[in-house]
């Protein structure tokens, strides 16, 4: 493209140019194409024609406050003037990243309703979430719920004050000598830590309302059409408990109130399977201030399921041809500094134990264990690929922000195995393992995963082993190996492990917010910290690669999901009770615990109640508790020696001889079926 000074070109999705005077804005734009695109418009995507680098703005604090780089692909506001030759795109009320900048804007809406009610509070951030946004405020009087309340109806004033997002320029000394007058001593921080000194910092302005802050927003306060505010938590200001105690309002917003009220609707169905709830409910788990947060006890119902399973895996690993092995949970801090967890993972671990005579951590990760054992010996080509499976107990230092119930815990044990083999085995091993997920998830009735590899962030590099040749010969092997299965995924920069790229497998919860569970990891770094060995063919010395694997996550974290995913109401081979046993009387407990004992016998979980209770009170409570089958008895059955058959969701079947009873549901669990 070619222009004179003073105009430039702007090219638009279909591939069309259109030259404008410099300086002219996307809403301009918008409008010469059509009046209603301009007003359906949110935000506009560019990227200079002449652009070196195509990185994208990503939502973390530093893309939330660093100058953005004018090279690079972008959101901008539709007033933002433009001044080279670029290509346009306008997002409307359809684009999900449109979405999020409204809720950045909601952000906005929500602090201006906070400074007007409760002028003495101090901002901290505001971001915009997966599930809507927050602002964080200091302010050493807690909002009450009725606060929140005004929040929202003040908010609801600043929308239909319909003020515009204004973008202002100020020089860093003068923004932050502002912010210091006023002891705004987050926004302080803020400026101090991603600006730099002599360079303007971004604010944006709507009516009286400023914030430090790079945008990009909607036009004006109106465009934020349907806003609800959610809860409030408490968030220490740097993630340090040292620090001052900040509260975070969160919010969500939506382009209309049809889409909020859709939304609020799944929340509700979604809280009724929260994990959370359930666990405690069907008393699956629960979590002590005792012991500390992300540190679940298992109580009996909720570690049935876990042990199910436990010997369910094991046995499709023992039939894989994996040799399982047992390796404590802590050790020496050296062998992770020589694993490099200690330099690159530093973070995610416990801090040392400092004992008289030598320094010990908890373990993060059970690979270095792994690598022992499989140098424990010499081995030669013929035994490889060498499997070392276990269930392997870890520690993590999650941030208690994050932590959720059984989901992402402190303390978990992984479904691990670590295969030492041959470069030219890692395809048929790859796919071996991909086997053996999709056998497990048909198994336990998961259908809906996607496949994500995730790979390393290049701005990031500390975070990751420094070998590019390694990097690029990982990644290329995965994809391989993905193509020769002709495997559908996206990509997740910055998700790889420290020491490699890896596939993760993604499962969605009600909320269709994602999480890894199973995961293959190709990699060439550990295999060569410890210098590890084979005897190959021809005699020599050779190093094997490593792929680390994890069919079903941690216990902790698939427990979670099928909780949710099953609401409770676990397929008959993984409930904690299959049956329940009710005498309808006194006289027929000889009988009850008779049919008790037999189905023991068969290998099946009973729990007979043989409380002093009505008949209909012990159904119920068996029926609140998720139970697959409740068998009444009385005097009809126990001279048929037959039982009457209740099946959840299903209600009463009738009368049934015992043995066939037993004979059906032998069958039902030996399929592992999702039917009753
Ligand atoms: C597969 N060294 C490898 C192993 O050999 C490893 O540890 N990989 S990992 O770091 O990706 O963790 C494996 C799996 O553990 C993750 O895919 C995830 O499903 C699960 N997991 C990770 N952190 C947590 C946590 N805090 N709570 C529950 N589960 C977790
Ligand atoms: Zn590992």
């Amino acid at each position: 493209m070619s222009n004179s000074d003073s105009s430039i070109q702007v090219k638009l999705p279909d591939g069309t140019v259109k030259e404008f005077a410099q300086g002219v804005t996307p809403f301009q734009v918008a409008e010469s194409i059509s009046p209603r695109l301009a007003a359906a418009s949110a935000v506009a995507r560019i990227k200079p024609v002449h652009a070196v680098s195509t990185a994208t703005a990503t939502n973390d604090e530093a893309a939330m406050y660093a100058a953005e780089n004018p090279q690079a692909e972008r959101l901008v506001d539709l007033s933002t003037p433009l001044t080279e030759d670029v290509e346009l795109q306008l997002l409307t009320e359809r684009d999900p990243d449109a979405l999020k900048v409204v809720r950045h804007s909601a952000a906005h809406v929500l602090a201006t309703a906070v400074l007007e009610l409760f002028p003495e509070t101090k901002l901290g951030h505001g971001p915009a979430t997966e599930a809507g946004f927050f602002y964080d405020f200091y302010r050493p009087t807690p909002f009450t719920p009725e606060d929140l309340k005004a929040i929202e109806a003040k908010m609801a004033e600043v929308v239909a004050r319909d003020e515009k997002f204004v973008r202002e320029f100020e020089p860093r000394e003068e923004g932050l000598a502002h912010f210091k007058a006023e002891n705004d001593f987050m926004k302080v921080h803020f400026v101090e830590r991603f600006t730099h000194e002599g360079e303007a910092i971004s604010l944006y302005r709507n009516g009286a309302f400023v914030d430090f802050c790079r945008g990009p927003h909607v036009p004006s306060t109106g465009r934020v059409k349907a806003f609800k505010v959610m809860s409030l938590s408490g968030a220490y200001w740097l993630g340090n408990e040292k620090n001052p105690q900040l509260q975070r309002i969160y919010g969500t917003a939506f382009f209309s109130k049809k889409d909020l009220d859709d939304y609020l609707h799944r929340l509700e169905e979604a809280k009724k399977r929260d994990h959370r709830v359930l666990g405690k409910q069907l008393e699956l788990f629960t979590v002590s201030e005792d012991v500390g947060a992300g540190l679940p006890l298992w109580l009996p119902k909720g570690a049935t399921i876990r042990r199910l399973l436990e010997e369910y895996i094991l046995e499709r690993e023992r039939e894989a041809g994996y040799q399982h092995v047992y390796s404590p949970s802590l050790a020496k801090v050296d062998l992770y500094v020589r694993s490099g967890h200690w330099a690159h993972y530093h973070e995610d671990m416990f801090p040392l134990m400092d004992l008289e005579t030598e320094q010990m951590v908890l373990r993060p990760m059970n690979c270095p264990h792994h690598i022992l054992i499989y140098e424990s010996k010499p081995r030669s080509y013929r035994e490889l690929p060498v499997k070392l499976a276990e269930l392997g107990t870890m520690y993590r230092y999650e941030r208690s922000g994050v932590l959720s119930g059984l989901s992402r815990v402190r303390c978990m044990t992984l479904n691990d195995a670590h295969i030492f083999c041959t470069p030219e085995q890692i395809k048929e091993e790859f796919s071996n393992v991909m086997q053996l997920v999709e056998r497990a998830y048909r198994d336990l009735g998961i259908t809906n995963y996607s496949y994500r590899l995730s790979l390393r962030d290049p701005a990031n590099k500390e975070k990751y082993v420094d070998n590019d040749e390694m990097w690029a010969l990982g990644e290329r092997v995965l994809r391989e190996a993905l193509d020769g299965l002709a495997l559908p995924y996206k990509e997740g920069r910055g998700e790889a492990a420290f020491y490699g790229p890896k596939l993760d497998i993604q499962l969605a919860d009600v909320m269709g917010h994602e999480e890894t569970y199973s995961t293959i990891q190709v990699d060439f770094h550990l295999p060569n910290q410890f210098g590890l060995n084979y005897t190959a063919a021809d005699g020599k010395l050779h190093r094997p690669v490593m792929i680390h694997r994890a069919i079903i996550s941690t216990m902790e974290r698939m427990v979670a999901y099928l909780i949710e995913h099953y609401g409770g109401a676990f397929p008959l081979w993984l409930a904690p009770v299959q049956v329940g046993l009710v005498p309808i009387s006194e006289r027929h407990q000889l009988y009850a615990d008779r049919v008790q004992s037999e189905l023991q016998k068969a290998g099946l979980r009973v729990e007979l109640d043989s409380r002093n209770e009505k008949m209909n009170a012990k159904i119920r409570d068996f029926t609140m508790q998720k139970v697959p089958y409740v068998l009444v008895m009385g005097d009809k059955e126990e001279e048929a020696n037959a039982v009457s058959v209740r099946v959840r969701g299903k209600g009463d079947q009738g009368s049934m001889p015992l043995a066939d009873f037993l004979a059906k549901v032998a069958a039902l669990i030996a399929a592992k079926s999702m039917d009753l």
